[in-house]
């Protein structure tokens, strides 16, 4: 099994999407297991993206993400981390596949609602960035069975 990095970006939580999008990866069957509300640090922010460091929209894009309170989530299951970048859309939410989480909810590449890792590596590198190994917590669903054949 997989696990990654989701996060409810500042704009999702003021404009009260927190539980909607919550609710699309519980509802797909995906299990969670690591959930938390806290405020980004610029040093988090530019660590977490680092690989755009000197890109013109670096410095509005960590202005944006230390702006408000985001809600990161870990969220573990089966081929987890290119299923949810199917499920959150296209960067830029105006070219996202229709029905997705950044096309129903988005409209600047800027305010682009949620992230997620782009990679199993990324999610490793954002999982340790945002989480402490006590907060993730292992636990088994009896739903499993009706999820997974
Ligand atoms: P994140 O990392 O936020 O989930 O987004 P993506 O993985 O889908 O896209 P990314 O790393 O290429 O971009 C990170 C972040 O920067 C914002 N952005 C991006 C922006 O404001 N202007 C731009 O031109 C680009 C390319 C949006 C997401």
């Amino acid at each position: 099994m997989e696990r990654t990095y989701l996060m409810v970006k500042p704009d999702g939580v003021q404009r009260n999407l927190t539980g909607e999008i919550i609710s699309r990866f519980e509802k797909k069957g995906f299990k969670i297991i690591g959930l938390k509300m806290f405020k980004i640090t610029r040093e988090l922010a530019e660590k977490h993206y680092g690989e755009h460091i000197g890109k013109p929209f670096f410095t509005s894009l960590v202005d944006y993400i230390t702006s408000g309170p985001v809600v990161g989530i870990v969220v573990e299951g089966k081929n987890v981390v290119s299923a949810a970048r199917e499920m959150m859309g296209a960067t830029d939410p105006l070219k996202a596949a229709p029905g997705t989480i950044r096309s129903s909810y988005g409209i600047d590449i800027g305010r682009n609602v949620i992230h997620g890792s782009d990679s199993v590596t990324s999610s490793a590198r954002e999982i340790a960035i945002f989480f402490k190994e006590g907060e993730l917590v292992e636990y088994s669903r009896d739903l499993d069975r009706w999820i997974y054949e």
